[in-house]
């Protein structure tokens, strides 16, 4: 809506810290690749404790077996799509060292690289582009597990951590604009990073780019058929807790393992599938109460036992579970199967949130990403022009309208913002619940001229902002309404 003045003003701040700081090689390098960023597709880091389903998620939202690449150092691993008819490609790039492309095999959606020349090295980053429909609008970023005391919520009392922690977010910070936070389960331990992600002055004041992600949902409630359906009520209830909810866009569930599986679900595993569910429901039922059981010789039917336990290693023992019983209730075909699978995941929702929290809020993230590397620089290097240009990042801040709009519209979904109900629905829509173009937002047909419709609803608003009956929460609340209702109005009468 009104992102391009934000942008502007950021560009501006940008230009001037450029000339500011045009003797430091090193601050200019990093303000350049700040500037290059906003014309890039939205950098997404997949973040969480050990084993929390990272690598199994990106694989799920890529649609292809590509993570995790195995080096040395903890690399932060990028996938991103070929553009413009560049070529796949992968590359390491070692600590202090020059980049190495390392060999890249891409078969039935597996894509493998191969790291054997890597061996001893420390490796900052892995960097991969190949043709995928599903990254052009944004890039993954698979990080290490944040194996910390303070993190895994082991720590002793008063014990913190000021390097493991802090350089991780640090490292995270400045390579991605948002962050997927994966929950594996209601785990409180888990929330250092959370927390301390949102430590950083900007990011404390623009809190607007994080989903968290209940993960490995098809394990709660000890893999029974609802697991799924009780951890959408988990996400529910964390998205109404401020301790959670509070710091994120949304919070969604899903399982990784189902969807990635579902995804890339080939012909011999379907086959297999579809030969265990013509066996009789009663005859095989036993079999299926246990990994042990499933995977064990005495399991009727042609499947042999190293494919059973294959089959596990992919779907788990819920998916193996589901899948038959899909097979049985029709879907009798390959893509069927998989639609089933994908669509039971999870993974619908957590793309939808994606699209609306990250992708087409790409602008304000953008903009968030290049105002904490402008704070870190004047930061990091002190000069007496460096302080009016501290004094406007402030402003620019704390004027930003897009992240107090992002930030009531996180409060509205979580149920956590202080308007009636009777508002609410009309609220979320106007600060773009249901998409963020206006079109959208004032549900227009494309093409029609918003600003009449948007007048009458500024006016509304702003007298619900002065509404003496409202609470003084929820006149505030309406203020900001009013304000992206304003940025309509306010638009040149070509756009
Ligand atoms: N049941 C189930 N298992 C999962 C799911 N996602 C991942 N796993 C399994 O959990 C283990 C770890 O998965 P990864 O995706 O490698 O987890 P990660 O967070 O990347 O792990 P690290 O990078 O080692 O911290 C693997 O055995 C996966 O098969 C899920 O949604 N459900
Ligand atoms: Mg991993």
């Amino acid at each position: 809506m009104s992102n391009d003045r934000l942008e502007e003003q950021t560009r501006a701040l940008l230009d001037r810290a450029m000339d500011a700081y045009r003797d430091s090689p090193r601050a200019l390098a990093w303000l350049r690749a700040h500037v290059a960023r906003f014309d890039e597709p939205v950098r997404i880091a997949v973040v969480g404790p050990r084993s929390a389903g990272k690598s199994t998620l990106v694989n799920a939202i890529a649609g292809e077996q590509i993570a995790p690449v195995r080096a040395g150092g903890s690399p932060l691993c990028w996938y991103r799509a070929a553009t413009g008819g560049t070529e796949s490609s992968a590359f390491a790039f070692p600590q202090g060292g020059r980049p190495v492309e390392l060999p890249l095999n891409r078969q039935d959606k597996r894509l493998q690289v191969d790291t054997a020349m890597l061996d001893g090295l420390r490796i900052d980053r892995v960097e991969m582009s190949w043709p995928n429909r599903a990254l052009r609008e944004l890039t993954l970023i698979d990080t290490p597990a944040l194996d910390n005391p303070v993190l895994d919520g082991t720590a002793l009392e008063g014990e913190t951590d000021d390097s493991g922690l802090a350089q991780a977010v640090e490292r995270i910070y400045s390579e991605s604009d948002a962050v997927l936070y994966l929950l594996p389960r209601p785990h409180y331990g888990d929330l250092g990073f959370l927390r301390a992600v949102q430590e950083h002055p900007i990011a404390r004041a623009a809190p607007i780019n994080m989903l968290a992600v209940v993960s490995r949902a098809d394990e709660l409630g000890g893999g029974r058929v609802d697991a799924l359906i009780s951890a959408r009520q988990v996400a529910r209830r964390h998205r109404r807790e401020a301790e959670i909810g509070g710091l994120c866009q949304d919070v969604v569930a899903m399982s990784g393992m189902l969807a990635s599986a579902g995804r890339t679900l080939r012909e011999p595993e379907f086959d297999a599938f579809a030969e265990l569910a013509r066996l009789p429901k009663k005859d095989l039922e036993p079999y299926l109460l246990s990994v042990d059981r499933f995977a064990g010789a005495a399991v009727p039917g042609p499947v042999p036992a190293d494919f059973r336990m294959a089959l596990l290693t992919r779907f788990g023992l819920f998916g193996v579970r589901l899948a038959l019983t899909l097979l049985r209730r029709g879907s009798t075909t390959l893509p069927a199967l998989a639609a089933e699978l994908v669509q039971r995941s999870g993974l619908g929702e957590l793309r939808d949130a994606i699209d609306s929290s990250f992708v087409e809020r790409r602008p304000v993230l953008k903009v968030r990403s290049a105002l904490i590397a402008l704070e870190v620089v004047l930061r990091m290097e002190p000069r007496p022009a460096a302080a009016a240009l501290a004094g406007e990042l402030e402003c620019v801040v704390a004027g930003a309208h897009e992240f107090r709009e992002l930030r009531l519209l996180a409060a509205l979904r979580g149920g956590r913002a202080a308007l009636p109900d009777e508002l609410r629905t009309e609220a979320l829509r106007l600060l773009g619940d249901g998409g963020a173009a206006t079109a959208e937002r004032f549900a227009l047909e494309p093409g029609i001229d918003p600003r009449p419709v948007a007048f009458d609803a500024l006016r509304r608003w702003r007298a619900h902002a002065e509404d003496q009956s409202l609470s003084a929460a929820a006149r505030r609340a309406a203020a900001v309404v009013a304000r992206s209702c304003e940025g309509v109005v306010a638009m040149p009468v070509d756009a």
